[in-house]
């Protein structure tokens, strides 16, 4: 299903770029509507697997082949001329529970719709397009949008206008959890109430968490700042999004992120301010001097059910306590933000860096803090290790301002020697910092940055290695799939797209369109991950207001958002509990609401999703090499 997007046509445009959006978006939205009220049924599920967006102008096409035999294929445009054959051998995937073979088209095909036929099957169209990612990555981008708090989600920025709904919580204000926790700990209460309006929503959920704010807004930066050191920033600009911002001067995946931005700053504690945190062996509190610190999230102190409007939603909402992982967090990416505002907004900017010197400084003194799973009614991110943390708020810092204490940190750090390519998520951020030194120039020693950029590489290669052990080629290790899965792909596909970057090399990108395809639809379940995008994409996520699975009077999902995906390793939910034994890592999945440790959908699952549609988009049609990375 091909559903009509944020218009194309703003792209280009140079005047009053938000009413030239909002226009195109009323007229895009009574399509859409049309297709989501009346739920056209979906197509059965193929063996034959694909992007279900389909593929760019002149790129090979990847199609995953689930027979359990060998079997011949052709591939047909729209006159039934075969433009390309051959035969397809499967192998046994475990994590999929079949047989499935891999085939790369070359042939580099114009514009059309094709079909491959194998086994006696036919697929669906297969739409070759000069730019599929672009409207994805609007889409993408619009999901922050309409998780933003303390302001309302106009109809005229949104795809349909049932998406649109009043403020949440707006103006909050919160004050310290005082209570007893889910451990029989008991916290004092605290007589500041704080303003925390504004920021995103994390989820399905109305939590507010830092760690997951930073690592999402990192993201989206680190995005704008690769397009800018690549110098091909079209889908960076103003205007480009609908957006109250739009129009404003500012490229609009700015104002977005720096909606979140502002929501982080409220979230520090001023100088003097003492609080409550845990003492050593977390058995009782103490209370700290805790200027500088951050606070690790702003939440509900209940779980609300779904679904539930955020007019309808009243329960008390507290500040937790301050964590190290918090801090650093946030001095990392208001560390970036000082350099990308420097230029846009001084004042921002200056704001910035003030926050990011004093939340390094009280990490600093306060390396200890630890946030773990103690309070209900939210998520508790928890993060044991904050070396990585204490990494990347150091290099974003001493890149930003080549401060020499700080360039030392980050060199003789455990992770400035070895190389930071492991691993990213919201409690692993090691590698965050190593591609911000390999992404914007800066005075930290050219000999630790060539460290990262090994690290970075090698982890690319390895990701590579585990793409080529899957049926389904796409950067995973095979077994277990955890929590979040598809946001683990793309961020994945962030390491590749960077170690691309570096070097040229073809190898890394198709690693990134590998990971991409799984998500919109190469995968054992045919599904596209993606709503709104493709034949069949999730319909039914654990939202609290795009509930319409739950309730008809609740809307539908915007498109351009992804789902949490296959998740074997915690099958907690109402729906996976009854799923147990019953499927396997790649297909412990379903399009249900109540399944939100499979179908949810987050602020950092998202942010990689625009990344990818942006990297795939940026990188199209560029002169690759085929040679070694290095
Ligand atoms: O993405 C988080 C995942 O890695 C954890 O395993 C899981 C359980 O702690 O929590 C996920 O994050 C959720 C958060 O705690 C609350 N908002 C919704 C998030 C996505 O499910």
């Amino acid at each position: 299903m091909k559903t009509p997007r944020l218009a194309s046509a703003t792209i280009s445009s140079t005047v009053a770029p938000a009413r030239r959006a909002s226009r195109a978006l009323r007229a895009a939205v009574l399509g859409t509507a049309l297709l989501f009220g009346t739920a056209a049924a979906e197509p059965p599920a193929s063996p034959i697997r694909f992007n279900q967006q389909g593929f760019a102008v002149g790129e090979p096409v990847t199609v995953s082949l689930a027979f359990p035999r060998t079997v011949s294929w052709s591939l047909r445009d729209e006159r039934g001329r075969v433009v390309a054959s051959g035969k397809a051998t499967p192998r046994p995937d475990a994590g999929a529970g079949d047989s499935v073979a891999t085939v790369r088209i070359a042939a580099a095909l114009p514009a059309g719709r094709y079909a491959l036929t194998a086994g006696g099957v036919t697929s669906r169209p297969i739409t070759i397009t000069s730019r599929p990612f672009q409207p994805l990555f609007r889409d993408a981008m619009s999901f922050f949008y309409q998780q933003r708090a303390g302001t309302p989600i106009l109809a005229r920025y949104v795809q349909r206008p049932d998406l649109a709904r009043v403020a949440g919580h707006p103006g909050e204000r919160a004050s310290c959890f005082a209570g007893t926790d889910m451990l029989g700990l008991a916290w004092p209460a605290c007589d500041r109430r704080v303003d925390v309006s504004g920021g995103w929503y994390d989820a399905g959920d109305r939590g507010k968490y830092v760690v997951n704010a930073g690592l999402s807004v990192w993201t989206l930066l680190n995005a704008y700042e690769r397009a800018q050191a690549h110098g091909t920033p079209d889908l960076m600009r103003d205007g480009v999004l609908a957006l109250p911002e739009a129009g404003n001067g500012v490229p609009d995946l700015l104002d977005e992120a720096r909606y979140e931005i502002a929501w982080m700053l409220r979230m520090q504690l001023p100088d003097g301010t003492h609080t409550a945190v845990l003492a050593p062996g977390r058995k009782a509190t103490r209370t700290i001097d805790a200027g500088g610190l951050v606070h690790h999230k702003l939440g509900d102190i209940h779980w609300a059910k779904l679904p539930l409007r955020v007019e309808d939603d009243h329960d008390v909402r507290a500040l937790y306590p301050p964590s190290t992982a918090a801090t650093l967090n946030f001095a990392a990416v208001t560390a970036q933000a000082a350099r990308i505002w420097r230029t846009i907004d001084p004042q921002f900017a200056a704001t910035c860096l003030v926050a990011a010197k004093r939340a390094y400084a009280a990490a600093l003194r306060h390396p200890d803090l630890i946030a773990d799973d103690r309070f209900t009614g939210s998520g508790a991110y928890g993060d044991e290790q904050v070396a990585d943390e204490f990494f990347w708020a150091a290099s974003e810092l001493a890149i930003t301002t080549g401060d020499r204490d700080v360039i030392a940190r980050v060199s003789g750090s455990a992770l400035g020697r070895s190389g930071a390519g492991g691993t990213i998520g919201w409690a692993d951020t090691g590698p965050l910092g190593a591609i911000s030194m390999l992404t914007v120039p800066s005075h930290i020693p050219a000999a630790t940055i060539a460290t990262q950029r090994r690290a970075v590489i090698a982890r690319a290669d390895r990701l590579l290695a585990d793409a080529a052990q899957q049926g389904y080629r796409f950067p995973a290790t095979p077994g277990a799939m955890q929590w979040g899965s598809n946001g683990d792909v793309l961020s994945r596909a962030i390491i590749l797209g960077t170690a691309y970057d570096l070097t040229r090399r073809g190898a890394y990108r198709t690693g990134v369109v590998d990971a991409l395809d799984y998500v919109l639809g190469r995968n054992p379940l045919d599904r596209s991950y993606v709503t709104g995008y493709g034949a069949r994409p999730m319909r039914n996520p654990h939202h609290r207001f795009w509930a319409h699975q739950l309730d008809p009077a609740f809307p539908s999902p915007p498109p351009g958002v992804l789902s949490g995906g296959p998740n074997n390793v915690a099958m907690t939910d109402p729906v996976a509990t009854t799923m147990k034994g019953t499927c396997r890592p790649l297909t412990c999945w379903s399009d249900e609401a109540q399944a939100f440790t499979q179908n949810e959908v987050a602020i950092n699952w998202n942010a990689p999703l625009v990344w990818v549609a942006a990297f795939v988009d940026r990188t199209r049609n560029l002169r690759t090499s085929g040679g070694a990375a290095r």
